[in-house]
């Protein structure tokens, strides 16, 4: 007779979490770390009670602890931050009340799917017996009786399943944990659990709950592939590489040192993919794209063949179709998802980035750039590298004329990146910062920078680095954010606070969105509606400066908060935040800049369409501008191993 074990269904899902693992090159880790949650009904006797028996009673490896949030979103983006961190080998589950604590976790779903990084979702759902319904928070729609708000997670999740019975629950276990291991697959999973079903007691296979081993296995590109791939490269007179975010996921930078080194084929750099390359090798182009170093996008402007290695090829890193201008550029994609290796008509080259690489390498050997392409690179790198410095050492001229206590954005990271360690992460998701960090950061380690450029959600930076830093106790963590991305999600916070957990959060106040600000006026909006400003007597957003004090308010909610008002004050800041207790909870470095000191420019193109016609006259302008940067988009149909000319 198969032995049973009776157990709720939440009870069932917290002890089958507790007990999966992955692998991947003989290395083993806890698959979850533990479980975020905020309670409600719907989990708060299911889900809730079966994390309470898990903490009173299992001991060692069949733990799974509970840590509470203070907002559903930023628990997801916790365990985004979490996952990256950890190579996506690991993550947490967030669980959430029925109605809107569920809802509240899609921006995370959109943001974990986008990314492709794995987090395990429970919503809760309404009885799925419908015996009382409606219930508190119940979405009724007359034309369809069992839907329910947790629907909206289907196109935001990589798989979704609602467990109506307790018989269904084995198979969606495995099948959420299927894709969450899976490199190609990955993003955010979604169990939806109905309040009933949560708490209803079922006798289990036994063998359900038997430690299990996810292998993350190294998928070979087929041999075939890459000598194609080798002989498109091998005609290729001004190859590059783009590195994106699966040269970290798969640990290839080595691979791809070692492909450079043996090739001279140069590195630009996607935002998940920067520090692919460590600052100062010699094959060093930087960030590619819209914020794109002039290096990289003078190489990338006369690039007959791009070696795409683990990206999706975002407007971002294309300058929205521009930046790659050569009239025959073809495409060599070295991804592990078929899906972004067949962008820009590319060849495809499935298969795990360290794998391939190490494949493509040994396909490639005797072949290299010749001398002057090397040296043109070279020198066009140390001409940007020159900006970088003048960025973060700006000069006399520009620091008299700034208003008293304002520092320049530029300023402020150098002071960042040259007081953290090598191994410190920086971290950001929007504003103006993320476009500035792609140009200027000197990445150091390959797990220094985390900038979450595929949503690029305000409101990550904080319980993102809550994630990264439970994930590596050994880094320092700096969250770069804006005063507008602060106020969108300050509460976290208290989490770190709760759990002891130091991240370094540098809160830049600049009065409201710059970026936006720049990129409304560039399309001849006039920085309409970007600034934190009162209501005038002319009844527009254009009065006084709104002078809330952000420092204060993060203070009250129990950061160690240090107020600096010049470049000195700013570095004493850093190093006081460095040298503050490692369990001694959120250290706040508040800093004022002035936003219209920018980054150097490259030049570059970002697609955001202006208005055809219009009555403005700023608009108009903007609108001729546009049509003009169209004419540079390019298809990108050239087919991959077909004639180049
Ligand atoms: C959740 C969310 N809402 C809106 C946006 C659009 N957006 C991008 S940047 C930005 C302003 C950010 O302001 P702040 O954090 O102060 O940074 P700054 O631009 O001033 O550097 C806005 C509204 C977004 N990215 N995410
Ligand atoms: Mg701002």
């Amino acid at each position: 007779m198969t032995s049973t074990v009776r157990l709720t269904v939440g009870q069932a899902v917290v002890r089958f979490l507790a007990a999966q693992w992955t692998e991947r090159d003989g290395e083993r880790q806890k698959l979850f770390a533990g479980c975020f949650g905020i309670f409600g009904h719907g989990n708060v006797a299911g889900i809730g009670q079966a994390l309470l028996q898990n903490e009173l009673s299992a001991t060692g490896d069949d733990r799974l602890p509970y840590v509470l949030a203070r907002n559903e979103q930023a628990m997801v983006h916790t365990a985004v931050g979490y996952a990256r961190q950890k190579d996506r080998l690991q993550t947490w589950a967030c669980t959430a009340s029925v109605g809107p604590g569920s809802t509240n976790m899609l921006t995370g779903a959109a943001l974990a799917t986008i990314n492709r990084i794995p987090v395990l979702l429970l919503p809760s759902g309404t009885f799925a017996t419908r015996v009382s319904g409606p219930v508190l928070q119940e979405l009724e729609q007359p034309y369809a009786g069992d839907l329910t708000v947790n629907d909206a997670f289907r196109p935001l999740s990589r798989y979704f399943d609602r467990v109506n019975r307790p018989e269904q629950l084995p198979s969606a276990l495995l099948n959420a944990m299927r894709v969450l291991t899976d490199p190609a697959e990955t993003g955010a999973v979604t169990l939806a659990l109905p309040q009933d079903v949560q708490a209803e007691a079922f006798d289990w296979p036994a063998k359900l709950f038997a430690p299990r081993t996810w292998r993350i296995s190294r998928a070979q590109a087929d041999p075939a592939d890459i000598a194609v791939a080798a002989e498109v490269i091998r005609s290729a007179m001004r190859p590059m590489v783009v590195a994106g975010g699966g040269v970290h996921y798969s640990e290839a930078e080595e691979a791809l040192l070692a492909f450079c080194e043996h090739t001279g084929i140069p590195v630009g750099e996607t935002q998940a993919g920067k520090g692919s390359l460590p600052h100062g090798h010699p094959q060093e182009l930087g960030a590619v794209g819209s914020t794109g170093t002039t290096a990289a996008n003078a190489v990338a402007a006369e690039a007959d063949v791009v070696i795409g290695v683990g990206t999706r090829w975002s407007d971002f890193t294309t300058a929205s179709r521009t930046v790659f201008q050569d009239s025959g550029v073809r495409f060599v994609n070295v991804n592990v998802a078929r899906f972004d290796a067949a962008k820009h008509a590319g060849l495809e080259v499935v298969g795990d980035a360290r794998a391939t690489l190490t494949a493509l390498t040994e396909a490639l050997d005797g072949y290299a750039v010749d001398d002057a392409y090397r040296e043109r690179q070279q020198t066009l790198w140390r001409a940007w590298d020159e900006q970088v410095e003048a960025a973060y050492h700006p000069s006399v001229e520009v620091t008299d004329a700034l208003a008293d206590g304002l520092l320049t954005q530029g300023q402020v990271l150098g002071a960042v990146n040259e007081l953290s360690d090598p191994r410190d992460v920086v971290l950001c998701a929007a504003g103006s910062m993320p476009g500035d960090l792609h140009k200027l950061w000197r990445a150091r380690d390959r797990k220094a920078y985390h900038v979450e450029y595929g949503y690029s959600c305000m409101g990550y930076e904080i319980p993102a680095s809550i994630g990264i830093r439970l994930a590596d106790e050994s880094r320092d963590v700096f969250a770069m954010v804006g005063d507008g991305g602060y106020l969108m999600m300050p509460t976290e916070l208290v989490t770190a606070v709760q759990e002891r957990v130091k991240v370094i959060v540098v809160l830049v106040q600049n009065y409201g969105f710059h970026s936006i600000g720049s990129l409304s006026e560039s399309l001849g909006s006039q920085r309409f509606g970007t600034r934190y400003r009162a209501r005038g007597e002319d009844g527009r957003l254009d009065g006084d400066l709104i002078t809330i004090d952000l420092a204060a308010n993060a203070r009250s909610l129990g950061a160690h908060v240090i107020e600096v008002h010049s470049a000195s004050e700013l570095e004493q800041a850093i190093k006081d935040a460095k040298a503050a207790p490692a369990d001694g909870g959120p250290v706040v470095i508040h800093v004022e800049t002035d936003p219209f000191v920018f980054a150097p420019d490259n030049g570059a193109w970002w697609d955001v369409p202006v208005s055809e016609v219009s009555a403005i006259d700023s608009t108009q302008h903007a609108y001729a501008d546009y049509l003009e940067h169209k004419q540079a988009q390019r298809p990108f149909l050239a087919p991959a191993d077909g004639d180049a000319s």
